[in-house]
C-alpha cells in the first residue's frame, strides 16, 4: 500500500472509530441540538436564490421521491420546520407542473407512528402497476434502529397526493444481525425483473459500501438476497443509492424497470465520507442480480461524479410525460451554521437536470431541464469577442447576479497548452494550485462570474488546457477562493476533468447563476460543477459579469447568449 493509501485508510479508520464511539443516532449531518429548533425571526434576502427551489425559511437538505404523477411533477425533502440547521426532519412536498414553479403543501409526513418515531429520512417513489404511487423511506424506530418502511396516498384521485397514510403493517424491512441497524438507509424506486421486485438500502459493512438488495413478489414481503448487488471496499457508507437504466444512444429516458440489448446501467451512491455522490455505468445481470460497473468506470473516490461541487444525496426519476430521465440533488451551504441561523435558510435544489449516456458510453451528460428557459428575460448577445492575455470583457445588459449565460470559446492552435503532470490525479488540487490568476498557455479561459466592479471578489468558472504525452487534458474549475471578502466561508476551488475530443477547438460552457449559487455546466453537460459562494460587494445590482482569458494563446469568444432570469413562484 503507497504511503497516500495508508493515510487514507487510517483517516478513514479513525473516523469510523470516532462515530462508532458516539451513541447517539448517526445522522450523517452535524448536529446541533442547541441551534436546531431556532426559528428565523426574518430571513436575510441578500444570498437568497431567485430561481433555485428552496423553502421560505428554514434547512433543508436531500431531494426525496421526486415522482410525475397525473400530469403533476411532486417533489418531497428533507426540511426542519423549526430551524435553519439539521434537525426536527419531515418530509416536506411541493408540487408543479413545470418543475419551476412550486406550489407548498402540508408535510407529507413526519415521525408519528412507533416505526418512524424518531425519523423520517430518505426515501423513493415507485408508481406500481394500475398507476398507484408508493412510497419506501427510511423510519427510525424508539431504538434508533433504522428500518425501512412503505407510504401510500390517503385518496389517489386528489390531483396533489395531499395526504399519505403510513399503514400499521410496517415496516417492511428491518435489518438483520448481519446488517449495521444504524447504518441501513434510504430505499430506492423499486423495479420490476425476473417476475419479482428488487429494491436497494444503502449501508457499510465496515469500511465497504454496501447496496443491499430485497426482492418481494407482492412489494410488501421482501426478502433480503444474499449478495448485495454492489458493493465497493473503503468506500464507507453508501447514502441515497440509486440505480437506474440508460439508452445506449439518444437522449431519450428509461422506466426504471426497463432492461434490455440497448441498455447500460447506472448505479450512483451518495458517499458519507467524502460527501459528493459518484456514479458508475455498467452491466445488470438480472439473472443473477449483479451489477457490474465497466472497466472504464472508477469504482471509488476517484470515480465519475455528476457534479464536482456542492451536490449530494441526489436522485432520479424516469418523467413519462417527456421520457427523460432527471436528477435532483442537494446544494448544501458553505457557510456556517450560525451564518445560516442568522440568515434563516439554508440548503437549495439544484436545477433538475435531464441526464442520459455520452455516446461513448463512458459516462452521463446533463443538462437543466428545457423548462427553465421559460425565465429567461432581457437578453444580451455577443460574438467574435478577441480575448488576448490578460484581457476581461463586461457583459452589461443583464442582471449578472440572477443570469443564464451560454458561452462558446474557441482558440486557434492547442501548442502553447501547459504540460500535464502525471501526478496530477485531482482536478480540485490542480485547479488549486493553478487559479485562474496563474498565467497558463491556453487557458484559464471563461466567465468571471458575481463579479464586483473592480474584481474584490469574483467566482471564476473556466478551461485550462493542458498537454500530456498522447493527448490534451481539459479542466473545468469554479474556484471559490476569491469570491468572497466574507470570513467563516469554506472557499473550494472545485474542478473536474472534462473528457472532450477538442478537435474543434472549441469549448462550450453554460453558468446558471443565481446569488450565491453558480451551477456549471461543461462542454454541454459532460462535467458539472455547482459552488455556493456568498459575496459581499458582489450583490444584487452592484454584480457583474465577464468573459476572460489569462493563457498567453488568443481565445474568441464565438458566441455568448446571456439572459437575465426571472424568479418564478415558489410559495
Ligand atoms: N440524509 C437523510 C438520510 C440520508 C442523509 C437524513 C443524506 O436518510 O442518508 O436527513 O444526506
Amino acid at each position: 500500500m503507497d504511503v497516500l493509501k495508508l493515510l487514507r485508510f487510517s483517516v478513514l479508520l479513525c473516523f469510523l472509530c470516532q462515530i462508532s464511539k458516539n451513541n447517539e443516532v448517526y445522522a450523517s449531518h452535524m448536529v446541533y441540538p442547541e441551534l436546531q429548533s431556532i426559528s428565523a425571526v426574518t430571513v436575510k434576502q441578500i444570498h437568497r436564490t431567485g430561481f433555485h427551489f428552496r423553502p421560505k425559511r428554514h434547512w433543508i437538505n436531500d431531494p426525496n421521491a421526486p415522482l410525475y404523477f397525473n400530469g403533476i411533477y411532486h417533489l418531497f425533502y428533507q426540511y426542519n420546520p423549526k430551524g435553519s440547521v439539521w434537525g426536527n426532519i419531515v418530509w416536506a412536498h411541493s408540487v408543479s407542473k413545470d418543475m419551476i414553479n412550486w406550489k407548498a403543501l402540508d408535510h407529507a409526513m413526519y415521525p408519528s407512528k412507533p416505526f418512524d418515531i424518531n425519523g423520517v429520512w430518505s426515501g423513493s417513489a415507485t408508481v406500481l402497476p394500475g398507476n398507484i404511487p408508493v412510497i419506501l423511506y427510511t423510519g427510525l424506530d424508539p431504538n434508533n434502529t433504522q428500518v425501512q418502511n412503505y407510504a401510500v396516498p390517503a385518496n389517489a384521485s386528489d390531483p396533489y397526493l395531499r395526504e399519505w397514510i403510513k399503514p400499521d403493517n410496517n415496516p417492511l424491512v428491518v435489518p438483520t444481525k448481519d446488517i449495521n441497524a444504524s447504518q441501513f438507509r434510504d430505499p430506492t424506486t423499486a423495479w420490476w425483473s425476473n417476475g419479482q421486485w428488487k429494491m436497494l438500502v444503502g449501508s457499510r459493512r465496515k469500511l465497504r459500501g454496501m447496496a443491499y438488495l430485497y426482492r418481494s413478489k407482492d412489494f410488501f414481503n421482501w426478502v433480503k438476497a444474499k449478495h448485495p448487488l454492489h458493493s465497493a471496499p473503503n468506500t464507507g457508507m453508501w447514502e441515497c443509492p440509486d440505480f437506474y437504466p440508460v439508452l445506449l444512444a439518444g437522449k431519450k429516458g428509461l422506466d426504471t424497470s426497463v432492461n434490455g440489448k440497448n441498455v447500460k446501467f447506472v448505479l450512483k451512491v451518495s458517499l458519507d465520507l467524502t460527501r459528493y455522490d459518484y456514479y458508475t455505468v455498467g452491466k445488470y445481470n438480472a439473472a443473477k442480480d449483479k451489477y457490474i460497473p465497466d472497466n472504464t468506470s472508477i469504482d471509488g473516490w476517484e470515480g465519475l461524479r455528476y457534479d464536482y461541487g456542492n451536490f449530494y444525496a441526489s436522485k432520479t426519476f424516469y418523467d413519462p410525460a417527456k421520457k427523460r430521465r432527471i436528477l435532483w440533488g442537494w446544494a448544501n451551504e458553505s457557510d456556517s451554521s450560525e451564518d445560516d441561523i442568522k440568515k434563516g435558510w439554508a440548503g437549495i435544489q439544484a436545477i433538475p437536470r435531464t441526464v442520459w449516456l455520452d455516446p461513448s458510453g463512458k459516462q452521463l451528460v446533463q443538462w437543466p431541464v428545457e423548462e427553465l428557459n421559460c425565465l429567461r428575460g432581457q437578453k444580451v448577445h455577443k460574438n467574435n469577442v478577441k480575448l488576448n492575455k490578460g484581457d476581461h470583457v463586461e457583459i452589461k445588459g443583464i442582471t449578472a447576479a440572477q443570469a443564464d449565460v451560454e458561452a462558446t470559446f474557441s482558440f486557434p492552435r492547442l501548442d502553447k497548452a501547459e504540460k500535464f503532470d502525471p501526478k496530477w490525479v485531482k482536478a480540485q488540487d490542480v485547479c488549486a494550485q493553478k487559479g485562474s490568476k496563474n498565467q497558463g498557455g491556453v487557458g484559464p479561459f471563461g466567465l468571471l462570474t458575481l463579479a464586483s466592479k473592480n474584481l474584490e471578489e469574483f467566482t471564476p468558472v473556466f478551461f485550462r488546457i493542458f498537454k500530456a504525452p498522447k493527448r490534451h487534458v481539459v479542466l473545468l474549475c469554479s474556484d471559490a477562493r476569491s469570491s468572497s471578502l466574507g470570513e467563516g466561508l469554506y472557499k473550494p476551488s472545485f474542478a473536474g476533468f472534462v473528457d472532450v475530443d477538442l478537435a474543434d477547438k472549441k469549448l462550450s460552457l453554460r453558468s446558471l447563476i443565481d446569488h450565491s449559487v453558480v451551477e456549471s455546466y461543461g462542454a454541454g453537460g459532460k462535467t458539472c460543477i455547482t459552488s455556493r459562494v456568498y459575496p459581499t460587494l458582489a450583490i444584487l445590482g452592484d454584480a457583474h459579469l465577464f468573459v476572460f482569458n489569462n493563457g498567453s494563446e488568443t481565445v474568441t469568444v464565438e458566441n455568448l447568449n446571456a439572459w437575465s432570469m426571472k424568479s418564478p413562484r415558489v410559495d
